[in-house]
Parts: structure tokens; C-alpha cells; sequence
């Protein structure tokens, strides 16, 4: 899309061009626009991601390698910030009720349903909690980064008739998603989702739920992926350096 002239990478004209329509088309985008008066945010923001994009001089050009690289790289970014918020102990570990709550906050779910949730877990992990290292909670992600494949191979499960238990979520991550999720994380998640309590996951309890999670509240149909991406940058930013609002 980016890509205007055809010559396989994006240079920072190019970039400028759709960002700049991108902008004038999108609700996100136009609250940034009016922004102006006050102070200008995504101004900031996007100089610099081009100065990052294509170098100082802004004459290098962005190939996809480094779009993915750098993608991953924010993904990575986000996720940490987010756990870090929760103040890991001094093992580097969260604890079990405040995974359910990061787990849970784009969820969309009603606060009953959450406090619910969290009761359970609370009640489960009180005398025994592991706490929640920083890897298992990016595996997990990459995981639920998964999540579309993942449905779909839950799926043919269902038409074999073969439950979901911990097991079989292990086993699809594994085959799936290319990640080892520990049996302890496992069983944190089924003690969240498991709302009847029979030790299976139904699609309704779980993949249903984690597909809006990956949206992160973002799923205004008038947006582009684009701007999404673009809000993760900027929330990015705003949480890790207030400093470069002000470039
Ligand atoms: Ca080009
Ligand atoms: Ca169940």
C-alpha cells in the first residue's frame, strides 16, 4: 500500500503520502488532526518513527524485513510495559490475579463476570500462587497472536468429538502457535475461562474472548489496521516517554 512507485520498498515520501491520507480519512486520525491547536501529538509521534523509518537524513528506505522486525519489536515493547505495570516481585514474577487482570482488560466483559473471574483465581492461587514470569506471560501472547489458527484447529477438534482440556491447549500451542506454554500458565487460564467448572474450554469460554482481546478495544470499523497500528505506537510512546510528545 505503501509502495507508490513499485520498487519493492517504501521511501519516506511514500510513507508521508498515505500516512497524510490516512489521517484525513480515519476518526482517530481526525482527533489527532484537531489535536493541532493544542500541541500536536501524532506530529511527534510520526517524526519520529520516520527518523527511526528511514534515518536522519530520512533518505533511507524502509524495506519489509525491518517493518516486520520493528513490529515484532513493538509488539514486545507493549507487552512489557503491561506487565512491568504490574510491578513484578524481586523472581521478576506478577501474581496470578493480576495476569487475569491484564488478561481481562479488553476483554469487553461485563465487571460482574470480571470480578467473578478474578474471585476464582484469587480463591485458587491464594496458598499456592507461582506468580507469573515475564516470558510466560510474551509466550502467552504469541499465543493468543495465534488465535485465528489456533480457532481453527480447535475446530476440527470439536468435529472429532475430543474435548479441550489443558492438555489439548497445550498440544495446539505446541503444533500451532510454535510456543511451549507452561502447564502452570495452563492452568491459570483454564481457572479463569472455565466458567462451569467441567475442566474444558468451550469455544464460548475462551476463543470468543480472545479474539476481542487482541483488538485491544480497537475495533471501530471505520479504522484501518493501519491506525491501529498507529494508536499502539502512540499509546507506546505516551506510556514509556512522555519526553517525545514534545518533539
Ligand atoms: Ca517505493
Ligand atoms: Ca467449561
Amino acid at each position: 500500500m505503501f509502495d507508490l512507485n513499485g520498487d519493492g520498498d517504501v521511501d519516506c515520501e511514500e510513507f508521508e503520502k498515505v500516512a497524510t491520507l490516512i489521517r484525513q480519512q480515519t476518526s482517530i486520525g481526525s482527533r489527532h488532526r484537531d489535536h493541532a491547536n493544542t500541541g500536536n501529538t501524532f506530529k511527534g509521534v510520526n517524526s519520529a518513527l520516520t527518523t527511526y523509518f528511514f534515518g536522519p537524513t530520512l533518505k533511507q528506505k524502509l524495506t519489509i524485513e525491518k517493518f516486520l522486525d520493528f513490529q515484532k519489536q513493538l509488539q514486545r515493547e507493549i507487552l512489557s510495559l503491561e506487565f512491568q505495570r504490574k510491578h513484578p516481585d524481586e523472581n521478576g514474577k506478577i501474581t496470578e490475579p493480576d495476569f487475569t487482570d491484564l488478561l481481562l482488560a479488553y476483554s469487553g466483559f461485563p465487571e460482574k463476570k470480571k470480578a467473578r473471574m478474578l474471585k476464582r483465581v484469587k480463591k485458587a492461587f491464594r496458598d499456592h500462587g507461582q506468580g507469573i514470569s515475564r516470558e510466560d506471560y510474551l509466550n502467552f501472547f504469541h499465543f493468543l497472536n495465534n488465535i485465528n489458527d489456533v480457532d481453527t484447529a480447535l475446530t476440527f477438534y470439536h468435529i472429532a468429538g475430543a474435548s479441550i482440556d489443558e492438555l489439548t491447549l497445550k498440544h495446539v500451542a505446541k503444533t500451532v502457535a510454535h510456543v511451549d506454554l507452561s502447564d502452570h500458565i495452563i492452568h491459570v487460564v483454564f481457572t479463569i475461562f472455565d466458567e462451569n467448572q467441567d475442566g474444558q474450554l468451550s469455544n464460548r469460554e475462551f476463543i470468543a474472548v480472545m479474539k476481542n482481546r487482541l483488538l485491544r478495544g480497537l475495533e471501530k470499523p471505520k479504522d484501518t489496521g493501519f491506525v491501529k497500528f498507529m494508536q499502539s505506537v502512540l499509546k507506546c510512546a505516551k506510556d514509556s516517554t512522555p519526553a517525545l510528545l514534545d518533539i
